[in-house]
């Protein structure tokens, strides 16, 4: 990522070298997501984050080699690991629980992450500040695993939160069925009794929702929220996850929301909803969730070890980031990208 508001370029880097606490990850696999289109488009000074730096934010690979004092007990060379993505001081109180996407020193740290602000993983080597920022792998092929520590993680934090409202009966509607989409619903299917319901505007994305676990599927559209309310017996969805976050998604999104539901947008699309009186369902909360927690992090992995999450990946060449990024744009990326930088 060169200059604000135009595309990333491939470049030539020197590997670098691990400095004291720090980890040097061989990348196996760098996910593309959907935020690094808002990232590119974004006018400078939206974000505080200082050019050049590498993309990819979802990365998993290798350990490569260790900086002075950060080998530990627990972690080796060629140990399979997830690059855990939100970066803080690692010091704060919601650092000290894992809750780095909330570290109350992000304003002065200025970069939110590898790939956010710093060095990320679209690339064959990647430098992580810490083993701490690390999750082991275990068995998991890191080739394909990159998008758990964001387009699984992101709905994994998002569902949780909601998880109470979620008692057989209810319905959650995932809004979106891109990436995230497609791991929240297999998210809600293992962890819920809810029924799901996954709506979008295109056809071969609900097909693959399908795929992955919704009951039902409903082509966005005026008439989208009805039918949820008609498929949830006239109630209205206990959860509905926007994972686009425009006007007309968040509108249907109030629109199909139940009384004491939770309307959550992880969609970085800039809507607005408005939370006024006959607008939101009596005691909805709305709420904007960031990504998810490393404790969060290591039990997505669990899930996925355990067989009940299994994104939809495809892999590309680095060289052709360019090409995906711009598929992606496009719309015509089924479930997560990733790039691949060993030829
Ligand atoms: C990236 C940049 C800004 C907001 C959110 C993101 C995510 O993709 C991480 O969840
Ligand atoms: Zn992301
Ligand atoms: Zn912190």
């Amino acid at each position: 990522m060169v200059h604000w508001q135009a595309p990333p370029e491939l470049t030539d880097m020197p590997v670098p070298e691990p400095g004291p606490g720090e980890v040097l990850i061989k990348v196996a696999g760098a996910g593309v997501c959907h935020s690094d289109l808002h990232v590119m488009e974004w006018p400078e000074g939206t974000l505080p984050y200082a050019l050049p730096f590498t993309l990819g934010h979802e990365t998993a690979g290798w350990v490569h080699s260790f900086g002075p004092g950060a080998r530990g007990a627990g972690l080796n060379e060629g140990d399979a690991v997830l690059v855990y993505g939100p970066w803080g001081c690692g010091l704060c109180p919601p650092c000290s629980r894992g809750a780095e996407n909330y570290c109350r020193h992000a304003a002065e740290i200025g970069a939110a992450g590898g790939g956010l602000g710093r060095d990320g993983g679209m690339s064959e080597y990647m430098l992580v500040p810490s083993p701490r920022l690390l999750v082991p792998l275990g068995d998991l092929d890191p080739h394909t695993a990159a998008p758990l520590t964001d387009a699984a993680l992101t709905p994994y934090h998002a569902i949780k939160r909601s998880l109470h409202r979620l008692v057989p009966g209810t319905t959650a509607v995932v809004i979106g069925a891109g990436g995230l989409g497609q791991a929240a619903v297999q998210l809600l299917k293992a962890l819920s009794p809810a029924e799901v319901v996954a709506v979008d505007l295109d056809t071969a994305k609900l097909d693959l929702a399908a795929e992955s676990g919704a009951d039902h599927c409903v082509l966005a559209g005026d008439d989208a929220a009805d039918r949820v309310r008609r498929l949830s017996g006239g109630l209205g969805a206990a959860l509905v996850l926007d994972c686009v976050g425009a006007d007309v998604t968040m509108a249907t999104a109030a629109a199909a929301a139940s009384v004491e539901s939770d309307i959550t947008v992880v969609g970085l699309a800039g809507g607005t909803l408005p939370v006024r009186f006959g607008a939101v369902p009596w005691e909805a909360s709305v709420s904007m969730p960031y990504w998810g927690t490393r404790p969060e992090l290591a039990e997505v992995i669990a899930l996925a070890a355990a067989g009940k999450l299994h994104l939809p990946v495809k892999t590309y060449p680095l060289k052709e980031a360019g090409q995906v990024y711009g598929m992606l744009q496009e719309g015509k990326v089924p479930g997560r990208a990733v790039l691949l930088p060993q030829p």
